[in-house]
């Protein structure tokens, strides 16, 4: 990796990841101001830690901020925006782990959440997570205007839901038993993993209030590099190790699953994912040197090893 990016990607995994500790406080008071040592809603949180905090490479979080540069939004607004994307995003780690979807016991290279609690705490444990990010971006603090912060929830619900990271979810499981073609896996992709960073990359502009040609350029943006990470990411099924990545690898080749790397071939994905990372690059024209950190964190997603 570039080491500037390498430098801007840890400082802000290290800010963001503040944030969410304050966030996910491991004692919280009950609405009557309380503190109980041991309440019974305890291992709830305890699994919503465990399962955001501490390990993963902290993307999208950096996308929000990135963008959030571009706009001159305020920093404690960009970070909590960038904890709820980051919320919802273990929330769909936790639930994909699950015996009923994917059924891994590594993510992260620790257990799983299910593997360390069980599924019906991992199944609570991601409903508490994905909930709770929409209270965050609710609450005033993440944006003085009512109007903003509704944009970002509806924007959010948007690229999580039916017709975003859950639609897509949806679409692999058919996919398991039905040959998907290029065009199929390409929409399937956009939605299950395309959504969430196209949130995370226009967070900066609704935060900001930018114009509608900016969204646009963050919106083909994110496109163009969501698919780069997709592809690079069936590349590492393939060819990757259980260590680096840590998760289980070989899983879409076993459950028969088209990829991208199965229906292009392995040479020609990898070079379709390099065109993808340098269309991304293209289309932040619009701000200049500004947007060098967005433009370098596509290439990294094609070259990334985890
Ligand atoms: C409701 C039971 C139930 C399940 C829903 C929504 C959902 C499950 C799954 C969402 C789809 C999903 C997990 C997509 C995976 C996208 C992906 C490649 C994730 C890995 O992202 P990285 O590499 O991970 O950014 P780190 O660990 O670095 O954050």
């Amino acid at each position: 990796m570039h080491p500037s990016l390498d430098q801007a990607m840890a400082e802000s995994a290290e800010r963001v990841a503040a944030v969410m500790h304050t966030l996910l406080p491991g004692l919280r008071p009950d609405a009557a101001g309380v503190l109980h040592t041991s309440p019974p809603e305890a291992p709830l949180w305890e699994a919503m830690r465990y399962g955001a905090l501490g390990g993963g490479k902290r993307l999208r979080p950096f996308l929000v901020l990135e963008s959030a540069k571009l706009f001159a939004v305020d920093l404690g607004q960009a970070l909590r925006t960038a904890a709820a994307v980051e919320f919802v995003h273990c929330y769909s780690l936790i639930h994909d782990d699950l015996p009923a979807m994917d059924n891994s016991d590594l993510r992260r290279g620790k257990p799983t959440v299910h593997k360390q609690f069980d599924d019906a705490i991992a199944v609570l444990a991601g409903d508490g997570l994905l909930t709770y990010a929409f209270e965050v971006l609710a609450d005033a603090e993440t944006h003085p205007d009512a109007a903003v912060r509704c944009a970002l929830v509806t924007a959010l619900a948007q690229a999580a839901g039916p017709a975003g990271m859950v639609g897509g979810q949806m679409m692999d499981l058919v996919a398991e038993r039905t040959p998907f073609d290029l065009a199929e896996t390409t929409r399937l992709q956009r939605a299950k993993t395309g959504a969430l960073f196209g949130f995370s990359a226009r967070a900066g502009a609704i935060l900001g209030q930018a114009a509608e040609r900016d969204h646009q350029a963050l919106t083909g943006y994110a496109d163009a590099m969501g698919l780069a990470f997709q592809i690079a990411d069936d590349l590492l099924d393939v060819e990757g190790t259980e260590a680096a990545t840590g998760k289980p690898v070989g899983r879409d080749a076993a459950a028969g699953k088209a990829t991208f790397v199965s229906l292009l071939g392995a040479d020609a994905a990898r070079r379709r994912a390099t065109e993808l990372a340098d269309e991304a690059g293209r289309s932040l024209a619009p701000f200049g040197a500004a947007a060098d950190n967005l433009k370098a964190v596509a290439q990294y997603v094609v070259n990334r090893q985890s």
